[in-house]
């Protein structure tokens, strides 16, 4: 003995304060890999990337019995297995470094550079992706470090100037929590990626039957319409996703199922390999008020719906399509409607030149001329069954919205806008009208309550679309009101009667408030 006082040493972890540091520094690991991967390549997920290579190199009997023995569980299971035995031997890091984090340090580096090497060993992978499995095995070392620090200390008495308990437990929960938003984080960014980067994948699509091109003279835009083809930016959205969908394509498939001769799948490929044809349709949403914004008009592509419900042969007891996204929201489309020849139903997977924008249902949708959104133009569709009324109910139907929902004819000026001041004297005023399916014959305008006027229509592009009007009015100075009315090829003119949107679309005119002087 030299007689100087021996330096004091840190006490040993019990066990379970051991083994805790040992997962949570797992946990922390594989959850910073994760996030980071969700930024550059969802693949480079340490976690998951061990998982493929581990897929790529096991024998080909190993695989065929995963998949008899858990059929498409099979990556789950081999996902579960992984993580059973991570945490047993980051549990044994942890019950080894009770004194000194040494062995656990070496350990959780060592699982990092599993995780480093599986990543190079994607052939898929690019350079950035070493960053997860580097943020895996930094994150890693760093939490394991701390926390064996912090709770050796805590078990000092005290008095001695340890830590407290307390301290140790607000630690571990902050770490096991921000793993948790770190992972959810990850995963939200990589999904958003993935689908976005499929969409760019997809290339051009090719329409063998183009449709025509919109005339001059479609609109009046320069006078205050709208253009003909409303640019996807502005296509107005309606949905009840609270984040977008993100599927992609490669992944996507369609089931045609029910009551039908044979059920079929579709791929996305299937879809885009088949001649696809173009049309020019316009879209409402039942829940646009008089005058609103719900309207808006598209080139969809994509192929016929009647084409495609054919192959599968529809049984005479089918009464409706039962359409579900990938989000399980779910409408209701006549058969009738969606089989009809002619009437140009689609399954779409291009808009205006495009895949179909992530807002707007990539990779496929429906479309059905003449029908509502809500029974027919289901987004993100992953699934059609032919069925009856009584069988299935579509999600919009027990929330007050009707079964039946033709699109009401309609009308909407769209200069002067209400509550404009105007000129006295000679005033243009132009707007919207549409009835499709039906066509718009004519859109009368009149000023208060003097006698109607009979707008100019602009050149018709087909039944299903909106049709451009325009017309002048003789306005004296003073307050007034400007109203419009469409009648359709039926032969049926707009009703006066107001009728809210509930619960097959509203109806009344479209009247707005201007001012002369
Ligand atoms: N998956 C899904 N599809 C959906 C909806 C929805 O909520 N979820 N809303 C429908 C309604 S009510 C309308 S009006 C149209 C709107 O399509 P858009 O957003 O492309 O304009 O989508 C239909 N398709
Ligand atoms: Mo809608």
């Amino acid at each position: 003995m030299t007689g100087t006082p021996q330096r004091r040493e840190l006490p040993r972890l019990s066990r379970p304060a051991a083994a805790g540091c040992g997962v949570l520094a797992l946990v922390a690991a594989l959850a910073s890999g994760h996030v980071v991967a969700g930024f550059v390549d969802g693949n480079a997920s340490p976690f998951l990337a061990v998982g493929n290579t581990a897929i790529d190199l096991s024998p080909a009997w190993l695989k065929d019995w995963a998949v008899r023995t858990f059929g498409t569980a099979d990556k789950l299971v081999l996902l579960g297995g992984m993580a059973v035995v991570l945490v047993g031997v980051a549990v044994v890091a942890g019950l080894a470094s009770r004194r000194s984090p040494r062995p656990g340090t070496t350990v959780v580096a060592a699982l990092g550079l599993v995780g480093l090497a599986a990543v190079l060993a994607r052939p898929d992978l690019g350079g950035l992706a070493v960053l997860a499995p580097l943020a895996s095995g930094l994150v890693g070392v760093a939490v394991f470090r701390w926390l064996h620090r912090l709770a050796r200390s805590a078990a000092m008495p005290r008095a001695a100037g340890g830590a407290s308990r307390r301290s140790v437990l607000l630690a571990s929960a902050g770490v096991a929590a921000g793993s948790g938003v770190s992972w959810l984080v990850g995963e939200q960014v990589g999904t958003a990626r993935d689908a976005a980067g499929s969409r760019a994948r997809v290339g051009r699509l090719v329409a063998a039957e183009p449709a025509p091109p919109i005339p001059p003279g479609a609109d009046f835009a320069r006078a205050g319409t709208p253009t003909f083809l409303t640019p996807n930016r502005d296509f107005y959205r309606v949905d009840t996703a609270l984040v977008v969908p993100q599927l992609r394509a490669e992944d996507w498939e369609l089931r045609v199922h029910g009551l039908v001769e044979r059920e079929l799948r579709y791929t996305y490929a299937d879809i885009r390999n088949r001649p696809l044809v173009e049309r020019t349709i316009t879209m409402t949403c039942v829940s646009n008020e008089v005058g609103g914004p719900y309207v808006s008009t598209a080139n969809f592509l994509g192929v016929d719906l009647a084409e495609l419900l054919a192959e599968a042969g529809v049984r005479p007891e089918a009464q409706q399509v039962f359409s579900t996204s990938s989000d399980g929201w779910t409408a209701g489309t006549p058969v009738a409607a969606a089989t009809e020849r002619g009437r140009g139903a689609m399954l779409a997977i291009g808009m205006n030149g495009e895949p179909l924008p992530l807002r707007h249902g990539f990779p496929a949708r429906l479309v059905v001329p003449g029908l509502y959104g809500y029974v027919s133009a289901t987004k993100w569709v992953v699934d059609l069954e032919l069925t009856t009324w009584a069988a299935r109910q579509p999600y919009w139907l027990n929330r007050g919205w009707a079964e039946r929902a033709p699109i009401k004819t309609q009308s909407r000026i769209e200069r002067p806008q209400g509550f404009d001041t105007v000129r006295p004297g000679r005033l243009r005023v132009v707007g919207v009208a549409w009835a499709q399916h039906t066509g718009i014959t004519r859109v009368e305008v009149r000023l208060d309550d003097g006698p109607w006027q009979e707008a100019e229509l602009a050149r018709e592009v087909n039944v299903n679309t909106w049709r451009m009007w325009s017309v002048e009015l003789d306005v004296p100075a003073g307050s007034h009101r400007i109203s419009c009315r469409a009648t359709d090829s039926s032969g049926v003119t707009q009703t006066e009667q107001r009728s809210g949107t509930v619960p097959d679309g509203a109806t009344g005119w479209h009247t707005v408030s201007v001012t002369a002087r």
